[in-house]
C-alpha cells in the first residue's frame, strides 16, 4: 500500500492496512527485505542492514509498525539475506581495496591460467556467477546478480557481522527471520567446475553443502537460542528426509523450512531457463502426503503455495474461485504453519505482461536472454515467461475497483493487474461467498482448534486419483478433509474410515450430500468435524 503518492508500498501504508490483516485473522507478518538497497534484485541487494530502504519509510516507521502490529497480536519477522549482500555495502567496497579486516569478507579468486573465470557456475541471473573487479583484479563470486557477491562464511567475522544484525533486530522486537537461500552458505572447498562445456548450473556445489549445519547451529546457539523467536529458512532443492536435518528439534538449526516441491510439479526446473510441464495433481498431492508423514513426529511444516518467487497459486494449481478456496483448505487444513502470500487471500492470479519492457525482475529479464541466446523472439517465449515471472506476485496489492486499485494516487511501480475490477479486497469484504471471507472463516476455524492446530495426519487416500482424503486427529476430536484436486468432476467413494456423517463445518462448493458413492464437483473442498 502507497502512502505518500510515489507509487511504491511502504511501511506507513501497511500500518494503514493493518485493521485489514487484522480482520483477515492473520497472526504474523514477513517482510521480504525492507533494508536499504539499490535494487537490483527487489531488495535481496542489500547494502544497509541496519537501516530502512528510503522508497519503504524510516526507522521509526519501523517501530511504529511494530507499536501498530503488538496492539493488534500480529508479529513481524524479517528476511534474513545472509548470503550475500549488494555491492554497494560498504563491507565490499572495503574489500575490493584490501582493507582489513574485509579483504576476505567476499569470496575472491584470480582467473584461471588462460584467464577465464575460477569456475564455470551459472549465476541465477546472468551467465558466470563470476565477475572481474578493475581495482582488486580478481573474480568475485556472485550466485546471483554481479551486484549480490556472495559472502564468505569460511570468515568467522563475516559470521559474526550477520549475528549482530539479526539481534539488532530482535532486539528492537522483531519475532523472527525468513532465511533468505538458507542452505547455500557453504560452498564445495575449491569451488570446483562442474563438468560440461559452457557456465553450469553447480547447485550440488553450493547448497547443503560441508559446513552448511555448522555455521546454522552457530547461528541457533549465538542467537535464536537466546530469543523468543522463530526462524524459517527458505530451502529449494531438499526433500522431507532431508529437511529433518534441519528443522528436527534435536538438531537446533531452523524451526521449519519453505520447501520448494510443490512449485516444480509444473516446472521442468532441469532445463535453463524453465520449460512448463504438465501439471499432474496426484503427484501434487502425494508430495503434501509425503511432507506430512515424514514430519509427523519430529518437524513442523511450513505451508504454503505462494510467495514473491512465484507465479500465483490461483489459476497455476487451480482455477475458479472453487478452486482458490480449495487451495486454501487444502492447506489450512494440515499440520503445520499456513502462509498467506499477499492478495492470496482474494484469489489473486498471474497478470498479463504484453511486451519485455513491462517486466522489473531481474530473473524473468535473464531468462529472456537465455531464451534470445537460443535463438528464440519475444514473441515465441512470451507466454511461458508471463507463466514463470515473479513479477506476476509482485504487481499492486488490488485494494479496490477504482484507479490503480486503490493502491496508490501516483503511478504505480509496476502495471496493476487489469483483473482488479473484479479481484479486489473491498468488494470481496462485503461478500460472504468470497474468496477473502473463505479465508477469513477457516483461519478463524483453525485458530480456535486444536486438533487443526496439533492435531495427527492421517491420509486416508493412496489410490492414483486427484483426491486427497485425510483426518486430523487430537484426542477424541475429529475432523475430515476431502477434495476434488482436478478440474473434472469426480466419482468417488469415500474410505470406510471418512465419517460421511460428521458435521460439515466448511465446503467451497454447496455441499454435495455425500452417501454410499457420489459425484466430487470440480475443485470440491469439505471440511466436517466429529467425535471419533
Ligand atoms: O530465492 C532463492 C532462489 O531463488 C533459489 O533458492 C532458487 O529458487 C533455487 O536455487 C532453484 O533455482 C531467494 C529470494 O526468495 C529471491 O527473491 C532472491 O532473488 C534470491 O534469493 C537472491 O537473494
Ligand atoms: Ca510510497
Amino acid at each position: 500500500m502507497d502512502s505518500n503518492g510515489d507509487g511504491i508500498g511502504d511501511l506507513p501504508g501497511v500500518i494503514s492496512k493493518l485493521d485489514y490483516l487484522s480482520d483477515l485473522g492473520i497472526t504474523a507478518i514477513w517482510f521480504s527485505p525492507i533494508f536499504k538497497s539499490p535494487n537490483d534484485d527487489m531488495g535481496y541487494d542489500i547494502s544497509d542492514y541496519r537501516d530502512i530502504m528510503d522508497e519503504f519509510g524510516t526507522l521509526d516507521d519501523f517501530k511504529a509498525l511494530l507499536k501498530e502490529a503488538d496492539r493488534r497480536g500480529i508479529k513481524i519477522l524479517l528476511d534474513l539475506v545472509a548470503n550475500h549482500t549488494s555491492d554497494e555495502h560498504e563491507w565490499f567496497q572495503k574489500s575490493i581495496r584490501k582493507e582489513d579486516p574485509y579483504t576476505d569478507y567476499y569470496i575472491w579468486r584470480d582467473p584461471k591460467p588462460d584467464g577465464s573465470e575460477p569456475n564455470n557456475w551459472m549465476s541465477h541471473f546472468c551467465p558466470s556467477a563470476w565477475t572481474w573487479n578493475e581495482k582488486r583484479e580478481q573474480y568475485y563470486l556472485h550466485l546471483f546478480s554481479k551486484k549480490q557477491p556472495d559472502l564468505n562464511w569460511e570468515n568467522p567475522l563475516v559470521r559474526e557481522e550477520i549475528y549482530e544484525i539479526a539481534k539488532y533486530w530482535l532486539d528492537m522486537g522483531v519475532s523472527g527471520f525468513r532465511l533468505d537461500t538458507s542452505t547455500m552458505y557453504s560452498k564445495e572447498p575449491g569451488l570446483p567446475d562442474m563438468p560440461g562445456e559452457g557456465y553450469q548450473w553447480a547447485g550440488k556445489f553450493f547448497m547443503n553443502g560441508p559446513r552448511i549445519h555448522e555455521f546454522i547451529k552457530e547461528m541457533n546457539s549465538r542467537v535464536f537460542s537466546k530469543y523468543d523467536c522463530m526462524t524459517v529458512g527458505e530451502a529449494s532443492g531438499i526433500g522431507p528426509e532431508e529437511s529433518l536435518e534441519y528443522i528436527a528439534s534435536s538438531r537446533n538449526e531452523y524451526n521449519m523450512v519453505i520447501q520448494f516441491e510443490p512449485f516444480d510439479t509444473d516446472k521442468d526446473s532441469s532445463s535453463e531457463p524453465w520449460e512448463k510441464r504438465e501439471f499432474n495433481p496426484v503427484e501434487f498431492r502425494d508430495i503434501f502426503i509425503h511432507w506430512q508423514e515424514v514430519l509427523a513426529d519430529d518437524g513442523w511444516n511450513c505451508l504454503c503455495l505462494s510467495n514473491h518467487d512465484q507465479p500465483r497459486q490461483a489459476g497455476r494449481f487451480a482455477k475458479s474461485e472453487a478452486g482458490a478456496k480449495m487451495l486454501a483448505l487444502m492447506l489450512h487444513c494440515q499440520k503445520g504453519t499456513p502462509f498467506v502470500y499477499q492478495g492470496e487471500e482474494l484469489g489473486m492470479t498471474n497478470a498479463v505482461f504484453d511486451s519485455a519492457e513491462e517486466y522489473n525482475d531481474i530473473q524473468t529479464k535473464n531468462a529472456l536472454r537465455m531464451h534470445e541466446e537460443a535463438g528464440k523472439s519475444f514473441e515465441e517465449v512470451k507466454d511461458l515467461l508471463n507463466y514463470f515471472s515473479r513479477d506476476n506476485a509482485r504487481t499492486p496489492m488490488q485494494w479496490t475497483a477504482g484507479e490503480k486499485a486503490g493502491f496508490t494516487s501516483g503511478s504505480p511501480w509496476l502495471k496493476i493487474n487489469n483483473n482488479k475490477d473484479k479481484i479486489n479486497a473491498a468488494s470481496q469484504m462485503v461478500d460472504s461467498d468470497s474468496v477473502w471471507s473463505f479465508y477469513q472463516r477457516l483461519i478463524k476455524i483453525r485458530k480456535e482448534s486444536d486438533t487443526l492446530k496439533y492435531g495427527c495426519f492421517i491420509n486416508l487416500e493412496t489410490a492414483k486419483v486427484p483426491i486427497l482424503c485425510f483426518k486430523r486427529a487430537y484426542g477424541n476430536d475429529c475432523y475430515y478433509v476431502l477434495i476434488n484436486l482436478s478440474g473434472e468432476p469426480q466419482e468417488y467413494t469415500p474410505p470406510e474410515d471418512y465419517d460421511c456423517d460428521a458435521a460439515l463445518v466448511l465446503s467451497n462448493i454447496s455441499e454435495v450430500r455425500i452417501s454410499s458413492s457420489f459425484v466430487l464437483p470440480p475443485w470440491y473442498a469439505e471440511l466436517r468435524k466429529s467425535h471419533n
